[in-house]
């Protein structure tokens, strides 16, 4: 994955011809697109294809099964065409190895979520979240997943891994966190949804946005 526009398009639609629209329409930029369970049990995988001629694509079903399931799960989204995958972390480490290694075995990436973007995600998940980030950097992950809506937490996990893992950081816009803000807290990439693909004019949007990153990255944010 390039890191240009250091913004990723979460493409939460739920109808194809909107999905394809939106995509061709903001992918100047965009370094990827992520596609979850909305779009993906909506309109089949067949999607992942489809949405890769516009950038690569980020399948977030934060796998999280026995490794065993993972390998399954993770083969079939790899066979679909995804360029990389996201999994939860809170499963373990054998859990984890297992979606490492397929993803090796298509030369494709892995994302660990160390600790969600929602303030649930304090609950349960942010307590072991460090570690899962050591977890992830020891077995060889391409990055993790950690929040937007909390950049003093990206600033930590980045020290924690160092420039070894890549981070991306949801919760941007809706969810209320600021892109140059967790850009200068040290994440590689935005993940931003509703505020691009429910906006009136998404292209303008996902400018905007995009804008404001590469001011941060000027240092005049
Ligand atoms: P938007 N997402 C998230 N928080 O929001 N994968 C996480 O901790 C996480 C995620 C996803 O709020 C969420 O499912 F691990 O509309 C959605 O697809 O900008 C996207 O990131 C955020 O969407």
């Amino acid at each position: 994955m390039e890191r240009k526009t250091r913004m990723i398009l979460a493409l939460d639609v739920s109808d194809r011809e909107e999905a394809l629209k939106i995509a061709e329409d903001v992918s100047e930029f965009v370094d990827a697109i992520k596609v979850g369970y909305p779009l993906v049990l909506a309109t089949g995988l067949e999607i992942i294809r489809e949405l890769a001629e516009f950038a690569p694509i980020i399948a977030d079903f934060k796998v999280a099964d026995i490794p065993n399931t993972n390998r399954l799960i993770c083969k079939q989204v790899f066979e679909a065409g995804a360029d990389a995958v996201i999994v939860q972390g809170f499963t373990g480490r054998d859990s984890l190895d297992a979606c490492i290694e397929v993803a090796s075995e298509y030369r494709r990436d892995v994302f660990v979520v160390s600790e969600m973007s929602h303030p649930g995600g304090a609950e349960f998940l942010q307590p072991v979240g460090e570690a899962i980030a050591r977890m992830a950097s020891e077995a060889g992950a391409f990055g993790l997943v950690a929040p937007a809506t909390r950049p003093e937490r990206v600033k930590k996990i980045r020290k924690i891994i160092g420039d070894k893992l890549t981070i991306i950081s949801p919760g941007v816009g809706a969810q209320g966190g600021r892109a140059s803000d967790v850009i200068a807290a040290g994440a590689d990439w935005v993940i931003v949804g509703r505020s691009i693909y429910k906006a009136e004019l998404p292209k303008e949007a996902a400018s905007e946005i995009a804008a404001e990153i590469e001011a941060e990255l000027r240092g005049e944010g």
